[in-house]
């Protein structure tokens, strides 16, 4: 039988890292989430899910857990998304809580403009600057969207938070936010 490494947190070795994908409704999350899970099938622990109402968006969150071994510790990743609709947001800080590092999936598409900067303010709000933010310009495969630079003044983020242009449906720049995530997560709870 295949253990489920996720209940041994009594294990001296393994390292839980909680990981949060923020950001409005149909940036991406979830679409992230599955191109994570395309990218490391077989670091994929336990069982994945995703809580969604009948117009496919997400009401409570999705979750996914990534197991990473380096030798002598083994890092269980927990990633959750949020759910990105306005109304919701009791709910975002009830699962973003005690987060590690937060991933916010911007929608690039320039009409969605409003929509990002609503959500990354609600989320500064939230974090208060205490929890390491990685951001994704999410959607660069779609000609009406604006360029991480572009996206960065009109956030106005800070230079210490890095941007990444992504295209989570062609799995196009995944791989680079991850590892990002990851590196700032890790050194957030071992510093
Ligand atoms: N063109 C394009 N569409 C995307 C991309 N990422 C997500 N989508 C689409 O955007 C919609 C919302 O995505 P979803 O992952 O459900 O958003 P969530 O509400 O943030 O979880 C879906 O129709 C996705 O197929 C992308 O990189 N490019
Ligand atoms: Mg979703």
């Amino acid at each position: 039988m295949k253990q489920d490494k996720t209940q041994t947190n009594f294990n001296e070795g393994l390292i839980q890292v909680k990981i949060i994908f923020w950001g409005p409704a149909s940036s991406g999350k979830t679409t992230n989430l599955r191109a994570i899970a395309k990218l490391f099938p077989q670091n994929i622990t336990g069982q994945p899910y995703e809580v969604s109402t009948s117009e496919d968006h997400t009401i409570w969150e999705d979750y996914l857990a990534f197991q990473l071994e380096f030798p002598p510790y083994s890092f269980i990743f927990h990633i959750h998304t949020t759910t990105g609709q306005k109304r919701f947001l009791a709910t975002r800080e009830q699962v973003a809580k005690n987060a590690d590092v937060i991933l916010f999936i911007a929608d690039s598409q320039e009409h969605r403009l409003k929509e990002n900067i609503r959500s990354y303010e609600e989320l500064i709000a939230f974090t208060e600057n205490k929890i390491p933010i990685v951001v994704e310009a999410n959607k660069q495969d779609l000609p009406n969207s604006v360029t991480p630079e572009k996206l960065r003044q009109d956030l106005g983020l800070p230079s210490s938070t890095p941007i990444y242009g992504a295209s989570a449906v062609k799995c196009k720049g995944v791989y680079k936010v991850f590892r990002d995530m990851i590196r700032l997560a890790i050194r957030n709870r071992t510093r």
